[in-house]
């Protein structure tokens, strides 16, 4: 059974992790387009760094929860059959051991050369300016999609959401396209849809299976009974 599981800031929030749009969110400091816009970025280069490195450093102290774990369990027991599709910036779900994983607005510990489109892992500070490893120039920026600009592999997320069984969508508003139209995608073409989130979000259309509370509860759950019904099946031999 292919599953799809799209992740929001929601499924980082327990490991302390500030959202977006919760209160004392991410965006409650800052104004959207000064800080996640390539138009900010040109107008206050040092602001946008200041942002980013200070987020690339809470990241990195923290811990993946329960329910990244859980996800990462899940793809242990059914392999290729598993595409976490994240829309989170953090490498959470790679700590808990995730490896089939499409970081679909990039990722705080990587860097992008402005001047050769390098793409280097970066885990230091950028406002310093340091030189691009591959080419040197002094013209790094985070390796993070902002708005207006084109998410990563979009072909290889529409084709595993068109022809998946089980979409998952966990810890995410739906506030921003394209990722907040693959529900309707999947549904469109015959997927169960699920929703696990702290409250029910303002989807495109309505999830089959929509569950209120903590990704940290939900996720481990959910994944229990994916597990238990895959085994009965097994059994049974059908
Ligand atoms: C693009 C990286 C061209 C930066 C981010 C229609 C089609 C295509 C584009 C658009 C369109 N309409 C408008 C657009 C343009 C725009 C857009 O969507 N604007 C919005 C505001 C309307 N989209 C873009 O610009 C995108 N690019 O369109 O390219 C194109 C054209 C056609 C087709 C393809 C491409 C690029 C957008 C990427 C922006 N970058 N992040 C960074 O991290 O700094 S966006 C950022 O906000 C996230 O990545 C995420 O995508 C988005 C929403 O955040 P969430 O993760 O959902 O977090 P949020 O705080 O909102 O919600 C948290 C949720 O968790 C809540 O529901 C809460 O209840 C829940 N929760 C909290 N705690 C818990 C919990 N759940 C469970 N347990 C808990 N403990």
């Amino acid at each position: 059974m292919r599953i799809v599981v799209l992740t929001g800031a929601g499924i980082s929030a327990e490991s302390g992790v500030p959202t977006f749009r919760d209160a004392d969110g991410l965006w409650e400091g800052h104004l959207v387009e000064d800080v996640a816009t390539p138009e900010g970025f040109e107008r206050d280069p040092d602001l946008v760094h200041a942002f980013y490195d200070a987020r690339r450093r809470a990241a990195a102290s923290v811990q993946p929860n329960a329910a990244h774990r859980a996800l990462a369990r899940l793809e242990g027991a059914v392999g290729e059959d598993l595409l976490v599709v994240t829309q989170n910036v953090d490498d959470l779900h790679e700590r808990a051991g995730t490896g089939n994983l499409v970081h679909m607005h990039g990722e705080l510990r990587r860097a992008l050369c402005t001047s050769c489109g390098a793409r280097p892992v970066w885990e230091d500070d950028l406002a310093t300016r340091p030189p691009c490893p591959a080419c040197g120039e002094r013209m790094l920026r985070p390796d993070v999609v902002w708005f207006g600009e084109m998410p990563y592999e979009l072909d290889r997320i529409e084709q595993a959401v068109a022809a998946c069984e089980v979409f998952v969508s966990i810890g995410t508003s739906g506030a921003v396209y394209p990722a907040a139209g693959y529900v309707a995608l999947a549904s469109a073409l015959g997927a169960h849809t699920v929703e696990l989130n702290l409250e029910p979000s303002d989807a495109v259309v309505p999830f089959d299976d929509a569950r209120s509370g903590r990704a940290s509860e939900l996720v481990p759950a959910w994944v229990d009974e994916i597990l238990e019904a895959r085994e009965r099946r097994r059994v049974s031999g059908c």
